[in-house]
């Protein structure tokens, strides 16, 4: 069933359609507002806030914490530290990592590790419940190529709610062969965690989706950069390492910079691309990373040029409407580096060697109640029940087809990366900054994308939409590797 059909089964769409867009707009989505970020006009300044780093053994806690997030004064938020977000964790290829964690939330939480590749019960399954005031050791080696990845809380039904409230930071994995490649660092290096809020009258965050936007995905009017309204970051005439998430529930960001000037991508999910790619345009869905260089020595003095949105198609009726403003980067200062791009970055090998392809559907079925309308293959999420098993140690192709859907689906894998073999149907194409390793892969209406994926660790994990209103409404499924 796609949208359309879904909407006249509700008794919305024979009235609406037949009253024109502006009707169906106002009656299938309450609060779509939330599709025109107002960040159109306004002045970028406020100062972009960067989370603090913290190292492999610390302790982090869910907690409720105050931020200014407009104009109506500091609001109640959750984060893993005193306000939104929490701190960018840093470790080394090889290193342990010891985390205590401490749930001082009044409703249970967990976290997923987004784009690591650890042990089932290190992973943040929906099974996984840390209960108010209790809390839980992760222990984990990591042991995988140096990228950007992030974490969250992963629980059926929850994980929309607790991320936009606040529950989410970076997890980024250094190593050897990359330092080696001399990229900008320190001050140079910055992250960029893209989330869209719906703000209520006192500034504070709503999260309360209709059926209709459990349909489409909750879009917030409000664009947050590390939790800073109209955020500008001061820049100098030299190359910066920008690592940037799509850590909304739903929206997709179609990225582009005011000046015309492209990305220069070096990496996506979890791991470096074998080479650089320039892109013009940087479309990422959420839960995608882009690790990208942007060089501002040809730019004047004075100067302010912007991360954008412009405006796309085919990803759905909910989005890409519409070009708005993200980010000012402020030329303030005068400096040469002596950075050089290396043509080459960190070496990858083709996965190959699959014994089996695994068919995932994206189904809609008609629900009287608020959950269960997305489904993959058939079915809605049931946490005691395995899906799929498949073998340690094995490849396979995993085909996820939106061939019959009219959403865009961002698919996620937990506990393992993959590599992307085909997109056939909408945009048929593989995007350059594809090219590497990925956890999370955008299939929009009428696609069909092949991934091989290659199963290292043993235990019960999970496949499922990254939309979160998605995943909350049922759209992820169990595997288990035995
Ligand atoms: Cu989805």
């Amino acid at each position: 069933m796609n949208r359309s059909e879904f909407l006249k089964r509700m008794g919305l769409g024979t009235v609406a359609i037949a009253a024109g867009s502006s009707l169906l707009t106002s009656c299938m989505d309450h609060g779509m507002e939330g599709e025109a970020p107002n960040v159109l006009d306004g002045v970028f300044n406020n100062l972009l806030k960067v989370p603090q780093t913290i190292n492999a053994t610390s302790a982090l806690s869910a907690q409720v914490g105050m931020e200014t997030l407009a104009n109506g004064g500091e609001v109640p938020v959750l984060g893993y530290g005193f306000g939104l977000l929490g701190p960018t964790i840093r470790v080394q290829k090889g290193q342990n990592v010891n985390l205590n964690f401490t749930n001082k939330l009044s409703e249970h939480t967990n976290i997923h590790w987004h784009g690591l590749v650890i042990p089932a019960a290190m992973d943040g399954h929906p099974d996984h419940r840390i209960m108010p005031n209790g809390s839980f050791n992760f222990q984990f080696r990591v042991n995988q190529q140096a990228g950007t990845n992030w974490y969250h809380p992963h629980l059926h039904g929850l994980t929309g709610k607790q991320v936009t409230e606040g529950l989410a930071g970076l997890f980024i994995v250094e190593s050897e062969e990359e330092k080696a490649l001399n990229l900008p660092s320190g001050t140079y290096e910055v992250p960029l965690i893209i989330q869209d809020k719906r703000l209520n009258s006192s500034g504070g965050i709503t999260y309360n989706p209709t059926m209709g936007e459990v349909m489409t995905g909750f879009l917030g009017e409000t664009i947050l950069v590390n939790g800073t309204n109209k955020p500008f970051l001061e820049v100098s005439t030299r190359f910066y390492r920008f690592r940037i998430l799509n850590g909304s529930t739903a929206r997709i960001y179609n990225l582009v910079l005011s000046n015309g000037s492209d990305f220069c991508v070096i990496g996506s999910d979890g791991s470096m691309l074998p080479q650089p790619e320039s892109m013009k345009n940087l479309l990422l869905g959420p839960g995608e990373r882009a690790d990208v260089l942007v060089d501002f020595s040809g730019v004047k003095l004075g100067e302010m040029i912007y991360l954008e949105n412009e405006e796309f198609s085919g990803m759905g009726e909910a989005q890409g409407d519409q070009a708005y403003k993200i980010l000012s980067f402020n030329v303030t200062g005068i400096e040469n580096d002596d950075f050089i791009l290396p043509t080459t970055l960190l070496p990858f090998t083709k996965l190959s060697g699959s014994t089996k392809t695994r068919p995932f559907k994206i189904t809609m079925r008609m629900g009287h109640n608020s959950l269960g309308m997305h489904q993959i293959n058939g079915k809605v999420f049931d946490s005691d029940r395995i899906d799929e098993i498949v073998n340690l140690g094995s490849t396979e192709i995993w085909e996820f087809d939106n061939t019959a859907g009219d959403e865009a689906h961002p698919m996620h894998v937990h506990g393992v990366h993959f590599q992307i073999l085909s997109r056939k149907g909408g945009r048929n194409t593989i995007l350059p900054q594809e090219s590497g390793w990925k956890d999370t892969v955008l299939v929009a209406p009428k696609e069909k994308v092949l991934v091989i994926l290659k199963f290292e660790h043993k235990g019960k994990f999970v496949v499922h939409c990254h939309n979160l209103e998605h995943e909350d409404d049922g759209m992820m499924l169990n595997f288990e590797v035995i």
